[in-house]
């Protein structure tokens, strides 16, 4: 039995979401932040050395880091390949794994700068600038994408659709995605899908 060690509020939830829509049997352990810090609990160490969420337990094997998570469940349970396409099928998974993994390692850093400057309620010109340029480049290159076509991938929804909705959803949050309404389009799209439901009812967002 899969275990999901799920900190609110924060990226866990789109594992929920994940886990919700491959049907898969699965125990959520919920942390709360420190309120003042905003960091997580000392318990998530006791998990993973880092501390930090999403972690998987899968009967003792520990899978941290929301990319390799998302692998690890679609190798197990989505062998009919309703999520992601098979490797067999080089270019479309090449395509796939490169959607799959943008969001965290390109989108996220100029989103979390823009977050944190705005947390601190200190102007800092030099890196709002950056960071305003940055996240514009990737609004319009996820945009460009999603023009006539409603998913990721083009007409149906794989487990990249996961990841980008996180995205958008923080920049929503950080009040850049009014400009993009492909993409907030997009996102209630996908927010309407009957496991994102689920996932915000069980893990109660
Ligand atoms: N690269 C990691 C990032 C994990 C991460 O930073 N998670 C945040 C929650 S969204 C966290 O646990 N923060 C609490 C802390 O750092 O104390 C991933 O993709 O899973």
């Amino acid at each position: 039995m899969i275990t999901l060690h799920h900190l609110r509020i924060g990226r866990s939830i789109f594992t929920v979401w994940l886990l919700e829509e491959l049907g898969v049997d699965y125990e959520l352990k919920v942390y709360h932040r420190n309120p003042e810090t905003m960091r997580a609990p000392d318990d998530l160490k006791q998990v993973h050395p880092l501390g930090k969420s999403p972690v998987i337990d899968d009967d003792g094997l520990i899978v941290s880091e929301t990319g390799a998570i998302t692998s690890y469940l679609l190798e197990k349970f989505d062998q009919d390949h309703k999520f992601s396409p098979p490797r067999s099928d080089l270019e479309q998974w090449a395509t796939f794994t490169r959607w799959l993994h943008y969001p965290e390692g390109s989108v996220f850093t100029p989103l979390l700068m823009r977050m944190l400057l705005l947390r601190s309620g200190q102007p800092h010109e030099f890196l709002q600038g950056f960071s305003d340029k940055e996240i514009a480049l990737h609004m319009n290159h996820i945009a460009e994408q999603l023009a006539g076509n409603e998913f990721i991938l083009g007409d149906s929804f794989s487990a990249a659709d996961i990841g980008i909705s996180y995205m958008i959803s923080m920049a929503k949050r950080l009040g850049v995605s009014a400009d993009y309404p492909t993409l907030e389009a997009y996102l209630a799209r996908n927010q309407s899908r009957p496991a994102w439901i689920s996932a915000i009812e069980r893990a109660v967002e």
